[in-house]
């Protein structure tokens, strides 16, 4: 499918890294690896919010026979031992699998998958025109950084959800002891309070439903393993990943529901790896209302995989329940967005889906391309057409 409106609006070009939180911090160059993943809010002003992930890279990580990440450390700072700054690991090149762009692989830990990553990614709050199309001001004064050791390689993805007068951004931080969801609240979406991690490891893609359910908060959570129990034979779903349900009295302690949800088809290899994309929002499409949420399917392909974004919609009341899907996705990466950034490219194939904002006749939808830009696409109303055999999620 294609978008009259479907342009990268953010790209590395845009960052300007002597305002980073690292600036001057490391003894070694750094550039902007992709400046990606926004999550999308409204802001009180009128104009949209987009908190971009700008994952930060060393120009040179091979040096002295050691390849090098960069870490936060509580220790490190001008302001003594508990300011906290930024410091370099080197990892012996011997050990280092660096096959995958984003993160290297380490050998020889105990037999379990042991990673680092090639950068490390900050927010930075990006004010849009209301349509989403131009920046009007880069707030490098509200950046977000880490700030502890549970965030020590760094915050990604974020994802903002309104519910009453309150913000609530999730967020995924990395550090060796968890792959987790932290939240941060506002009541400006500018100013971010932290709240703490909300779900412990490999729990991410945490998206907050933009309102209540029978007084309750809500959200999609994607718990990520590499161990999973067989459906039975004949099943229409498939081992893996699958987008599950929880729901709160407060935003911040969490219990999972137990009814299933969003799960990946046997039928079809473009769903193998599912996750949240959007914060479900309570609209109305396809001549149904209810909660639309915007979700993303990885297909296996060499390293990375091909990334798209597909829609369903969930019943109002009873949110496990699938209105209406759509087998074919809604959102393709789109390699025309990307080639005049070809020499920055480090991988194809990746739409990430982070943000939706409703309009009178469409929605504004915010993505990822490529792990390296911000891309805007306004989505018509209309073009959500349900596939027959609409509630087979
Ligand atoms: C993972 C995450 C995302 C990223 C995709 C594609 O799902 O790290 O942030 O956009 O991979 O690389």
């Amino acid at each position: 499918m294609s978008f009259d409106i479907d342009r990268l609006v953010f790209t590395p070009h845009d960052v300007d890294l002597s305002r980073s939180p690292l600036a001057g911090q490391l003894d070694a160059e750094t550039h902007v690896l992709g400046a990606f993943n926004p999550g999308l809010t409204r802001l009180p002003n009128g104009n949209l919010l987009m908190m971009v992930r700008v994952a930060e890279a060393l120009s040179k990580p091979i040096f002295d026979g050691a390849v090098h990440a960069i870490r936060w450390d509580a220790t490190k700072g001008e302001g003594g031992a508990s300011s906290g700054g930024y410091v370099l690991d080197a990892w012996p090149l011997e050990l280092a699998d660096t096959a995958d762009p984003r993160k290297f692989l380490l050998h020889g830990m105990g037999g379990f998958k042991v990673m680092a990553l090639t950068s490390l990614s900050w927010l930075l709050p990006v004010e849009m025109s209301p349509d989403g199309l131009t920046i009007e001001e880069i707030h490098y004064d509200r950046i977000i950084a880490p700030s502890g050791n549970w965030q020590c390689y760094g915050v990604e993805d974020a994802r903002i959800s309104k519910v009453g007068d309150t913000w609530w951004m999730t967020t995924c931080s990395v550090s060796p002891e968890r792959h987790s969801t932290t939240l941060y609240s506002s009541t400006n979406a500018l100013d971010w309070t932290f709240e703490g991690i909300v779900l412990d490891h490999q729990n991410k893609d945490m998206l907050i439903f933009e309102g209540l359910i029978g007084g309750k908060f809500w959200a999609q959570t994607r718990p990520l393993g590499d161990l999973y129990f067989a459906y039975p034979p004949g099943s229409p779903f498939h081992a893996g990943p699958s987008i599950n349900l929880a729901s709160s009295p407060d935003a911040r302690h969490w219990q999972p529901c137990l009814e299933t949800h969003i799960r990946p088809h046997s039928g079809t290899p473009s769903t193998a790896r599912i996750g949240g994309g959007s914060p479900p929002i309570l609209t109305e499409v396809a001549g149904k209302k209810g909660w639309l949420t915007l979700w993303h399917g990885v297909e296996p392909k060499q390293i990375v995989g091909i990334y798209r974004t597909y829609w369903t919609l969930l019943d109002p009341e009873e949110p496990w329940k699938v209105l209406d899907t759509c087998h074919p996705p809604l959102l393709e990466p789109n390699p025309d967005l990307t080639e005049p950034l070809r020499d920055l490219m480090y991988l194809d194939d990746v739409v990430f889906t982070t943000g939706i904002v409703e309009e009178e006749d469409h929605f504004i939808v915010a993505s990822g391309e490529a792990d390296l830009a911000c891309r805007i696409t306004h989505i018509p109303r209309e073009a959500f057409i349900p596939s027959r055999d609409g509630g087979a999620q």
